[in-house]
C-alpha cells in the first residue's frame, strides 16, 4: 500500500594496484624504486532527493558500480582515483543490508548523502617500501577490492501531514475538500479503514508550485492502544509526517466534550510513541457550521493556546477557514524544513571539522 521496496546491488570501485618499477635512465646508475601507488576506487553513495517520490527508478536499474582506481605507474606516477557515483533516492528511504537485515541509514532530510559502498584503497607502489637498508624493494601491493553490498531500500509513507482525531471528526471530509482524493465519508464512526492520501496545492503560482501530501487515517478512540476501535497500529502510516493536524469535532452532534476529546487523542498518540506525541501539531476545530454553543469552541481554543499550539476553526461544509488552514499547514511545513536543513548543514560542518 504505502510501502515501496526494492533490492539493489552496489559495488564500489576497486583500488588500483601499486606499481613495481625502477628508475632507468642513461648516466643514472641504480636509479632507485619508482613504482607509484594505485588510485582509490570510487564510492557508491545514496543522496536524498526531493525530486523523487518512489523507488521505481531502481527497479529498472538495480545494479550500480563505481569506477575502479587506476593502477600506479613508473616514474612515481600515482594512479587516478575512480569516480564516485551518487544515486538519488526519495527522502524517507530507509536502507537495509539485504543479507544481514541491519539498518544502515534512514534518509529524513533532503540532500543527505550516505556512502553505501566504500571504494577500495589503492595499493602502494614499490617506491614506498624503500628504506636506507632496503634500497631496491620489489614489494608492491595490489589494490583493495571495493565494497559490494546487496541493499534493500524501503520507502515509507510520503505524507507531510497526518490527520488524526476521533472517528467522525471530519478527517475524510477535509481531505476531500482540500485535495482530489475522494475517500468514503459517512455519518458513522470508522468509515475510514485504510489510510488515504491527498495532494494539496496552496496558491496558484505555477512557476513555484506549493504542494504537500496529507494522509487521512482511521479515527482514534479512548483505549485505542489496547486495541479498542481500530487500534493505534495504523499510526505507523503517519510516523514520518512532519506535522499532525488534530481534528476536533466542536459541533453538538458529537455528544462529547471537545477538550476531553483532544486529551484522549493526545494520550493515544503518546501510547504509540513519545516521538509521535512530540510532533509539531496544529489543532483544528471542525464542523463550525454546526456548532451552536460557542463556549465549547472557546474552551478548546483556550486549552490549546495554553499548550502553545496553533489553533484553527473550519467548516468543510461552508468552506470557512479552509484556505487559512491550508496556508498555515504549508507555513509550518516550510518552517520545519528550514530548521531541518540548517541542522544538516551544521552537522556537515561538524563532520568537516572532525576530519581536519
Ligand atoms: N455539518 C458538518 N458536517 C461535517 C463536516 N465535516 C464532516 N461532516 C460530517 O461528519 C461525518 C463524518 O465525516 P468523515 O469525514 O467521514 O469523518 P472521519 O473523521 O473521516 O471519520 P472516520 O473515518 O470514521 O474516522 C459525515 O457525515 C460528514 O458529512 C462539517 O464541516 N460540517
Ligand atoms: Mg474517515
Amino acid at each position: 500500500m504505502f510501502i515501496d521496496e526494492v533490492r539493489i546491488l552496489v559495488k564500489a570501485g576497486d583500488g588500483g594496484n601499486g606499481c613495481l618499477a625502477f628508475r632507468r635512465e642513461k648516466y643514472v646508475p641504480r636509479g632507485g624504486p619508482s613504482g607509484g601507488d594505485g588510485g582509490r576506487g570510487g564510492d557508491v553513495a545514496l543522496v536524498a532527493s526531493p525530486h523523487y517520490n518512489t523507488l521505481l527508478h531502481f527497479r529498472f536499474n538495480p545494479e550500480h558500480k563505481a569506477e575502479r582506481g587506476r593502477h600506479g605507474e613508473g616514474s612515481n606516477k600515482t594512479g587516478r582515483d575512480g569516480a564516485s557515483i551518487d544515486l538519488p533516492t526519495p527522502t524517507g528511504t530507509v536502507v537495509y543490508d539485504a543479507d544481514s537485515g541491519e539498518m544502515l541509514h534512514d534518509f529524513t532530510v533532503d540532500g543527505d548523502r550516505f556512502i553505501v559502498a566504500h571504494g577500495g584503497r589503492g595499493g602502494r607502489g614499490n617506491a614506498r617500501f624503500a628504506t636506507s637498508t632496503h634500497q631496491a624493494p620489489t614489494e608492491h601491493e595490489p589494490g583493495k577490492p571495493g565494497e559490494e553490498k546487496r541493499l534493500r531500500l524501503e520507502l515509507k509513507l510520503l505524507a507531510d501531514v497526518g490527520l488524526v482525531g476521533f472517528p467522525n471528526a471530519g478527517k475524510s471530509t477535509l481531505i476531500s475538500r482540500i485535495s482530489a482524493a475522494r475517500p468514503k465519508i459517512a455519518d458513522y464512526p470508522f468509515t475510514t479503514l485504510e489510510p488515504n492520501l491527498g495532494v494539496v496545492s496552496v496558491g496558484n503560482d505555477l512557476a513555484n508550485p506549493k504542494t504537500f501530501v496529507v494522509a487521512d487515517i482511521p479515527g482514534l478512540i479512548e483505549g485505542a492502544h489496547e486495541g479498542h476501535g481500530l487500534g493505534i497500529q495504523f499510526l505507523r502510516h503517519v510516523e514520518r509526517t512532519r506535522l499532525l493536524a488534530h481534528l476536533v469535532d466542536v459541533s453538538e452532534g458529537s455528544g462529547r466534550d471537545p477538550v476531553s476529546d483532544f486529551e484522549v487523542v493526545v494520550g493515544e498518540l503518546r501510547c504509540f510513541s513519545e516521538e509521535m506525541a512530540a510532533k509539531p501539531m496544529i489543532v483544528v476545530a471542525t464542523k463550525m457550521d454546526a456548532a451552536q454553543d460557542l463556549t465549547r469552541v472557546a474552551a478548546l481554543e483556550a486549552h490549546v493556546m495554553g499548550l502553545g499550539l496553533p489553533f484553527r476553526k473550519i467548516s468543510s461544509v461552508t468552506g470557512e477557514g479552509i484556505e487559512e488552514l491550508k496556508r498555515a499547514m504549508w507555513e509550518m511545513l516550510e518552517q520545519k524544513r528550514r530548521s531541518q536543513e540548517s541542522e544538516v548543514r551544521s552537522r556537515k560542518l561538524e563532520d568537516t571539522a572532525a576530519l581536519e
